[in-house]
């Protein structure tokens, strides 16, 4: 993908609360345009692809051709994994690109986009149907099931009379697949755990999934006839890191009207009631949705009522009923009198039950009730200091295609100042002992860092971005959406520094992969174990605390090493690993990649209660990652994270001077 498509493509979330992020120009940041209908979603299509690579594989075991099998499956996945870290519609990309525009998607190439086009074109891919009638097996299940891949599943299939999930787990309960293939007991019983973990993990979405969906069917929703506000509330507006169902608020004086253009979207799979102010419904993606449609006068105790949490609410309602009041979703009424007292504005309802407004992040019935007392001073202190979603001023953790990153350092830095305002970024390409993403070794770490230091003197004599433009400015001649405009008449550009550092390979043995004295050569070093996730939770702590006293390593990347649904992470022991943070100033991670989101919530909140310091990263593979950076920041909130914790609110200047 070149510069000038990224740049009118690119799509930033809109914050739900307090400050938006810096947006600039509408052009660029605004979400993909909509069509009448919601259509497929990006989850859809790659899980689409992901099951075309699934029973290629399970094919495979049969081919002769092998290598060109193999080649061919690993594409599917590589474009699936591209879609899913889109934060863009692939359909409506579609709509207003046509095949171009798919094209354009790194790892999507002819072959693939025209499978994508089909489908979107007839929800069916020709080639999928063909594969599949070759297996009796329901695909679904087995998909992204960590730990039994098709190979496995191929030598069990041929053996048993497994078809589903359930059969399998069945099977693997009576003992069965031990001495298939291989299959020993101990596997099977880490089999017959990961299908437990899976079942869990299914019912839930990660936020970032749903995300682009979410922010689409809210704008259906706001360009109805009748419609005044839409808000997606529940736990997607208290920006949890998954999301059972979706809910939706709209105000309108027509709720027939908004229920019926809700049910008849086209994403709907299935309504499952339908009422004369509500509405539940299945879409496509598996998720389920809810709709409630209330008058203006509503709007704020519904608005409550709907974000949740449930804890929260009940808590809330306790209050009410000491003070006797009654709260429910139409508002907070006074028990003698049966007079409403509120309900058109969410932070009246709050401050009439003698509460100050709780951001929905913190709504969990944490202590956030009990400190929120009308008035008090520490809550508002607290809350002036709470981080907002503009406050990271830079990203201390971004690749580049030296190893397995998409785009260049140059086109990394241009993307962060020109579509996501940043002031700074690291560089933090891994290092050597990480063979499959190609790591440097100290050598290549030296001469990056040089290249990052001409970048800087060409940054700061003013030509550094100028011929970025220009060069973009080429490209997009016959272009209608030009924003040179704004890059020109912005001052600041002149300001950005790309730091030197790495994404360093913490061994078994907690050692590093790179010694200290080429570490020391740059400007910040994050350290991350990627390898050898199962040893005991001793070994594990230790390896982290050996790298968290080296000093040379200033930040602990994702700590826990977890991926949301997929994986637990190492067993670390999480209060021993702060002591130690906090004893040998090591920053600890927020990676904002919403399959990691690690450090999570509570343990922010316990960092935070520690004195332990944290940065939020995005984890950029791509420029368009550099917006996930809302999903972190929102599990920083979620862990009542001030700006004084997050070091890279701190301009650069003073963030350097903070490390060890
Ligand atoms: P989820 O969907 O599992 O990610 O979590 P939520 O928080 O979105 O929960 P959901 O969709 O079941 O309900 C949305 C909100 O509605 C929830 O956050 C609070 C409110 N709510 C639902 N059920 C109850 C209830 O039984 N009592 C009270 N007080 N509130 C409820
Ligand atoms: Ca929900
Ligand atoms: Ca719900
Ligand atoms: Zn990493």
């Amino acid at each position: 993908m070149n510069e000038s498509d990224l740049r009118v493509l690119i799509f930033i979330p809109t914050s739900k609360n307090t400050q938006l992020p810096k947006q600039n120009d509408e052009k660029i940041n605004e979400y993909p345009r909509m069509s009448h209908n919601v259509k497929l979603a990006n989850v859809e299509i790659s899980d689409m692809l992901r099951k075309i690579s699934f029973l290629l594989e399970l094919d495979n075991e049969i081919d002769n051709n092998k290598t060109n099998l193999n080649f061919k499956n690993r594409a599917y996945i590589r474009a699936a994994d591209q879609i899913d870290n889109l934060p863009l519609s692939i359909t409506s990309l579609y709509e207003e690109r046509g095949i171009n525009g798919l094209l354009q998607i790194p790892s999507i190439g002819k072959a693939i986009s025209s499978k994508i086009e089909e489908y979107i074109k007839t929800g069916k891919i020709e080639y999928y149907e063909i594969l599949k009638s070759k297996y009796p097996i329901k695909v679904d299940d087995f998909v992204g099931l960590e730990g039994i891949g098709p190979k496995t599943l191929r030598a069990i299939i041929d053996k048993l009379p497994v078809r589903s999930l359930s059969d399998l787990e069945k099977a693997a309960r009576e003992g069965k697949l031990n001495g298939i293939s291989g299959i020993s007991k101990k596997k099977e019983e880490r089999i017959l755990k990961r299908i437990e973990l899976h079942n869990i993990g299914k019912k839930r979405h990660l936020l970032g999934d749903i995300y682009p969906l979410v922010k689409q069917i809210e704008k259906y929703l706001t360009n109805l006839e009748n419609v005044s506000i839409v808000t997606a509330v529940g736990s997607f507006r208290r920006m949890r890191e998954t999301v059972g169902d979706i809910d939706f608020l709209v105000v309108s004086d027509n709720p027939d009207k908004v229920i019926n253009s809700f049910v008849n979207m086209h994403e709907v799979k299935e309504i499952i009631s339908k009422g004369s102010t509500k509405a539940f419904i299945k879409l496509n993606n598996g998720l389920d949705s809810d709709l409630l449609v209330v008058p203006k006068e509503s709007y704020g105790a519904a608005l409550q009522y709907f974000t949740g949490s449930k804890e929260h609410g009940i808590a809330l309602r306790r209050i009410a009923q000491s003070n006797a009041l009654r709260l429910n979703e139409w508002g907070l009424f006074d028990n003698k009198s049966d007079q409403k007292i509120s309900g058109e504005s969410e932070e009246q309802l709050y401050n009439k039950l003698g509460l100050e407004w709780i951001p929905p992040e913190l709504r969990e019935n944490r202590g956030e009730i009990e400190i929120a007392k009308k008035g008090s001073k520490e809550w508002q202190e607290k809350m002036k200091g709470l981080l907002k979603y503009g406050d990271i001023k830079g990203d201390l953790q971004v690749h580049s295609n030296s190893t397995d990153g998409k785009m260049s350092i140059e086109e990394m830095a241009y993307f962060a100042r020109t579509n996501f305002d940043l002031d700074y970024i690291a560089i933090t390409d891994h290092t050597k002992s990480l063979r499959i993403a190609r790591g440097l070794d100290e050598q290549q770490l030296l001469d990056q860092a040089h290249k990052i230091q001409e970048f800087n003197d060409s940054i700061k004599s003013g030509t550094f971005f100028v011929d970025l433009n220009k060069h973009d400015e080429e490209k997009q001649v016959n272009r209608k959406t030009s924003n040179n405009e704004r890059i020109k008449g912005d001052k600041n550009l002149g300001d950005f520094r790309i730091l030197s550092s790495a994404e360093v390979n913490i061994l078994s043995d907690g050692s590093l992969d790179i010694p200290n004295n080429i570490l020391d050569k740059l400007d910040i070093v994050g350290a991350a174990i990627h390898t050898n996730f199962s040893q005991p939770i001793e070994v594990q702590t230790n390896r982290l605390i050996k790298a968290a006293q080296n000093p040379s390593v200033d930040i602990i990347f994702h700590p826990t090493g977890r991926i949301i649904n997929k994986r637990d992470g190492y067993p670390v022991d999480i209060p021993k690993l702060m002591t130690i943070a906090k004893e040998t100033n090591t920053i600890l991670e927020i990676d904002s990649h919403y399959n990691r989101l690690d450090l999570r919530d509570d343990y922010i909140r316990m960092a935070i209660q520690n004195d332990v310091k944290l940065v939020v990263d995005s984890d950029a593979h791509h420029p368009l990652h550099y917006a996930f950076l809302e999903f972190g920041i929102g599990q920083a909130r979620r862990g009542w994270a001030g700006r004084n914790d997050i070091l890279n609110t701190l301009p650069v200047s003073e963030l350097l001077k903070k490390l060890k």
